[in-house]
């Protein structure tokens, strides 16, 4: 295929519910959404999963804009690419995986929708819906947190997951037991533990209460450290924002640094090595599982789209469109099963549609990037 135009729409979206995490609290959502114009008119949708922030990663939302406007699209201007070769065309790009992921989706829908498939059949998933985990923000008021859960699994979440810092872990994690016994429980601390004395006596205590895993417990570059404690913990390990690429996956799985990886696809740059990362994983026999990013329903194509993948072990952090959004941009919004699923789209590519009178409700700012 070939580009003849991108248009990157900055959406500010109100969330119906804040979202803190160890790291960052998130009231309102600022987006990128990419829309690439193939030279056919078939239009392809992405989105660039960075907050507007970097407490989670490195990247923005601004910093996305700059980088698709001032080097992504101008290296695809007047090129063949696919979804298949367009990392190795922004290889020379160091970094900004977000950015490129946002682009990267755009074009597997482009390239669903000219072969009439669905993401899913394009990238070999084998599951027609995907099982969904319910992500409880650090919420810091212990009634609350378990009417939340309650909620939660009367919805039909398949898992809970606790957002964990320092001050706010064990309690929890001792109430949730208490109260609602051996459900499917894990807890994601985004970094905030230090290999320290105090701090590991606290995950060696969080170890008694059966969690499927304790997910980025120590500092995102650490490594090393993480295979220290995971030698000292039975609850594995599972990485999120220490694992960018393959490349990391190896080095963790070979240094005994996690048990358990999440997979974001816009945080590891796309799917091409979102589908690297998994068929290693399930060559290595390492459990994975897609994690969210509070993205609008045009991320979510993208999750649901991974989650399908034979080497899914466990719930995938996606929330359906009703969670966060009082109206999603995607037509018919996600929605959750009673039994908590989401049923993968069978129309081409991303299998929704997008609704561009609410899209330019959100909008703040939107650029048109010519390619011709
Ligand atoms: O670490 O998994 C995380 C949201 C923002 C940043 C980091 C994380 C999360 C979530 C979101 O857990 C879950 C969702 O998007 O539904
Ligand atoms: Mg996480």
């Amino acid at each position: 295929m070939r580009l003849k135009k991108i248009i990157l729409h900055h959406l500010r979206m109100p969330m119906k519910e804040t979202f803190k995490t160890a790291i960052s609290v998130d009231v309102v959502r600022e987006t990128l959404i990419v829309e690439a114009w193939e030279k056919s008119g078939e239009i392809g949708w992405g989105e660039v999963v960075a907050d507007v922030a970097p407490w989670y990663s490195c990247e923005t939302v601004a910093t996305a804009w700059h980088i698709v406007k001032d080097f992504i699209a101008p290296t695809l201007k007047g090129k063949e690419v696919t979804p298949m070769t367009f990392k190795e065309m922004v290889s020379g790009i160091r970094g900004h995986r977000m950015a490129k992921a946002g682009v990267e989706f755009a074009l597997w829908d482009i390239e669903g929708k000219l072969r009439g498939k669905p993401l899913r059949e394009l990238i070999g998933g084998v599951k027609e819906r995907v099982e969904i985990g319910l992500s409880v923000g650090v919420i810091g008021d212990e009634d609350l947190l378990l009417k939340t859960v309650m909620k939660g699994l009367e919805a039909g979440f398949r898992r809970i997951k606790l957002k964990v810092k320092p001050g706010w872990v064990i309690r929890p994690v001792k109430r949730v037991r208490a109260e609602f016994g051996n459900i499917p429980l894990q807890v994601d601390a985004n970094g905030s533990f230090n290999f320290t004395e105090e701090h590991i006596a606290i995950l060696r205590k969080l170890d008694s209460y059966d969690l499927l895993m304790i997910e980025q417990p120590l500092h995102h570059e650490d490594l090393l450290q993480h295979s220290k404690l995971q030698k000292m913990l039975k609850t594995p390990i599972c990485l999120d924002e220490s694992i960018r690429s393959l490349m990391d996956a190896r080095a963790a799985h070979e240094l005994g640094a996690c048990k358990v990886i999440n997979i974001k696809p816009g945080r590891v740059g796309g799917l091409l090595e979102t589908l690297r990362i998994h068929d290693y994983a399930l060559k290595s026999g390492i459990p994975v599982w897609i994690g969210g990013m509070l993205e609008s329903g045009v991320g979510r194509a993208y999750a649901i789209a991974a989650a399908t993948l034979p080497g899914i072990r466990y719930p995938n952090d996606i929330s359906p469109s009703d969670r966060f959004w009082v109206k999603d941009i995607v037509e018919p919004p996600w929605r959750m099963m009673g039994d908590g699923t989401i049923e993968a789209p069978k129309k081409p590519g991303i299998g929704v549609e997008v609704l561009e009178r609410v899209l330019r409700s959100y909008e703040v700012r939107s650029v048109g990037i010519e390619l011709n």
